[in-house]
């Protein structure tokens, strides 16, 4: 009887029943057999390479594994060359990431086959939105891993585990670049103080193949430097940027350069001196270029203007295009709006042909449910870098234009703002570490399916460990009733988030600035047009939908044709971006033959119902789980299932007072009604304030 509970117990902890560590996101696995390991290099970066090896090592027991450095024309700086006796690469770096692709594959079931591996984008970055205060903006995940307060500079123990612990995940996943604070900028990161907190970090993450860079703020020569402006032009506001690199590289020799957000929601920029933003952007350049650093200057531009705002980044920069220097990198998000839950690509990429531009995307999830709502990202990452721009010709993707293989560019970059703080499990919702995951693979290999990174991440992840051949029964029964639901529900997270929040193209219907619950009626008396969602939405009692076509903004006239043609067109301009370009009749028929007002009502309940199902899987899964990662990411998805019924509720009446049609009768009946709703709105933003 005793050893049979024994036996029991023994299983219960074979299969990770157990609560886990969670922080050590999907790097979980332990060493099962021994590998000898040669190498006639030594460095930093190849002693992280061989413990990595030896602590995670699943392959043959005792096989010998050389670690090489070669010449080779086919290998890029940070590609590798794959066999099952070893690994060849260029670069320290390269030796790295190629032994995290082999542990990775053993632990996946993936194969070695003797291939060459070469990143997609030469830098592959994180932007952190991290205050010196250590608030981050738009951040979900806890209080800034690196800053705690300009009185608070010192350097901890606790600090350098942290920063190691982030190094070595982000070099997992190949992001080899960070940005170490927030893009509005506060011009005290390039005081002295802050600046040998910088290299503190730096130091921790050079090893791990990782350069820092920093955000800085164009108005610093005055606010910190003393200087009477902040013109680009003024010879001691160039003298004063170059003394100021030139320290920086004297605490960090392999510092990678500046981002810039300027003349952009309130931060100050060439503009406040009648320049442009090739004159504000070629004046860091030359300060940098010395050094070989680089400027990422974003292109995030909007003004209260007349001017529909998805068009005015292109307005801005496009005149530009060829007079940036060429370690300026132009820095544009995904969408021409704003990190929205489903937006076309920005008409930027492509159409800047002697300019290099970068895409960025968002990690952590603003207007996406922030770390309460379950949404795997790869997929509409995968829509945008597959998307067709037309500007060279079929196969222009997103992807190509940006990643070299079009244009002559002496760099190629992706930036991912990071959804990273000091919560125990780094970024507030367990499955929302499967983005930050996403996004490292998909910038090292653009052409991964989204399917992939699930089924990679979750069997990391959440896997059962230390399988062997007396408990394979358990592995085969993961795969069919926890891997295969959990990852569909992945993969269609994505659009039951656009379906319950903003189906059809509709954006930017949120209430207040906090960005996550529904407010389409929320239009504050005096606020800028733009910041509220009537401007975007534009519903009336003809329709809904901002007409971008030349009866309206024209803003389809800034895509390449024959895209141009195709979404001007009613009839074929595809559903999913319907009401971003168009202002359409209630009565419009879709391609299912329901009315536009119908196929709204359709597509918010069936967000409501996937929500549901989502729900059913997971708590089918929770034999397979830990009960604490079981639990919380139950609880989150009550709450996103209560947060969907409210948008759909909350859209739907509110809409309803337009179309004056129905809600077809045999959907399900809201749960709320609009005046509660309105209440309910009103006491959030009052609390919010
Ligand atoms: C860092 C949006 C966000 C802001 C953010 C800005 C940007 O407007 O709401 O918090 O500021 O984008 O990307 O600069």
């Amino acid at each position: 009887m005793k050893t049979t509970k024994l036996i029991l117990i023994l299983i219960l902890f074979s299969t990770s029943l157990f609560a886990e560590n969670d922080s050590e996101l999907w790097l979980r696995k332990k060493a099962t057999t021994q590998v000898n390991i040669q190498c006639s290099k030594s460095s930093p970066t190849i002693d992280i390479a061989i413990n990595e090896l030896k602590n995670s090592w699943q392959g043959e027991d005792g096989a010998n594994i050389e670690l090489k450095i070669i010449k080779d024309k086919q290998l890029k700086a940070d590609g590798f060359r794959l066999s099952r006796t070893g690994i060849q690469a260029k670069t320290d770096a390269g030796l790295l990431y190629g032994v995290f692709e082999i542990l990775r594959r053993q632990q996946t079931g993936g194969s070695i086959t003797g291939d060459i591996v070469n990143p997609s984008y030469d830098l592959r970055l994180l932007n952190h939105w991290d205050n010196l205060n250590g608030s981050v903006e738009r951040g979900y995940a806890g209080r800034s891993i690196f800053w705690r307060g300009i009185d608070s500079l010192e350097v901890t123990s606790g600090d350098l585990n942290l920063w190691k612990e982030y190094a070595r995940a982000n070099a997992s996943v190949g992001i080899n670049a960070t940005v170490l604070n927030n893009v509005n900028a506060s011009p005290s990161v390039l005081t002295t103080p802050v600046l040998e907190r910088a290299k503190a970090v730096a130091d921790v993450l050079r090893p791990y193949g990782i350069k820092t860079y920093l955000a800085v703020n164009f108005a610093s020569p005055e606010v910190i430097g003393g200087l009477e402006t902040a013109d680009p032009f003024d010879p001691a506001v160039k003298a004063w940027w170059k003394e100021k690199v030139k320290e920086i590289y004297t605490l960090i020799p392999d510092f990678g350069g500046f981002l810039v957000k300027a003349n952009s929601e309130g931060q100050p920029g060439p503009q406040n001196f009648g320049r442009n933003h090739a004159d504000g952007a070629n004046m860091m350049a030359e300060a940098l270029e010395p050094y070989n650093g680089i400027v990422m200057w974003r292109a995030f531009v909007y003004d209260p203007s007349d001017e529909d705002r998805a068009k005015q980044a292109y307005n801005e920069f496009m005149p530009l295009d060829g007079q940036f220097h060429d370690n300026v990198i132009i820095q544009v998000k995904n969408g021409p709006i704003d990190f929205q839950p489903r937006e076309p690509f920005s008409p930027l990429f492509g159409a800047m042909k002697k300019t290099t531009v970068m895409p960025e995307l968002q990690v952590t999830m603003e207007y996406l449910g922030q770390s309460v709502h379950l949404v795997f990202l790869a997929t509409m990452w995968e829509e945008f870098l597959k998307s067709e721009t037309w500007q060279e010709g079929a196969g222009s993707t997103v992807a190509r234009c940006t990643d070299g293989s079009i244009f002559n560019q002496k760099y190629s970059a992706i930036a991912g703002v990071a959804n990273i703080g000091l919560d125990a499990n780094w970024c507030g919702h367990d499955f929302a570490q499967a983005n930050w995951y996403a996004f490292g693979r998909q910038a090292w290999d653009h052409s991964i399916s989204s399917a992939q990174i699930a089924d990679e991440w979750l069997k990391l992840t959440f896997g059962p460990q230390n399988i062997d051949k007396e408990t394979s029964s358990y592995d085969l029964e993961w795969n069919l009733s926890f891997l295969q639901p959990v990852k569909q529900m992945m993969l269609n997270s994505h659009e039951a988030t656009v379906n319950y929040m903003m189906p059809l193209g509709l954006h930017h219907i949120f209430s207040a600035h906090a960005h996550y619950g529904p407010g389409p009626w929320w239009a504050p008396r005096g606020m800028r047009a733009d910041w509220t969602p009537p401007y975007y939405h534009q519903a009336d009692s003809l329709g809904i939908g901002f007409d971008r076509t030349a009866s309206g903004s024209d803003a389809i006239s800034q895509y390449h044709e024959p895209l141009a043609g195709q979404l001007a067109d009613l009839n074929t301009c595809p559903e999913v971006y319907l009401l971003w370009f168009h202002h359409v009749s209630w009565d419009h028929k879709m391609k299912n033959n329901r009315t536009l007002w119908n196929e709204l009502c359709y597509r918010y309940d069936e967000g409501v119902k996937q929500v549901r199902e989502f729900q059913q899987v997971w708590d089918k899964a929770e034999r397979f789980v830990d009960a604490e990662r079981f639990a919380a990411v139950q609880h989150k998805l009550t709450e996103q299932g209560m947060n969907a019924q409210e948008w759909k509720d909350a859209c739907l009446l509110y809409f309803q007072q337009f179309s004056k049609q129905p809600i077809p009768y045999e959907l399900e009946r809201p749960l709320f009604n609009l005046d509660e709703l309105l209440e309910r709105d009103r006491q959030r933003v009052r609390r919010s304030r």
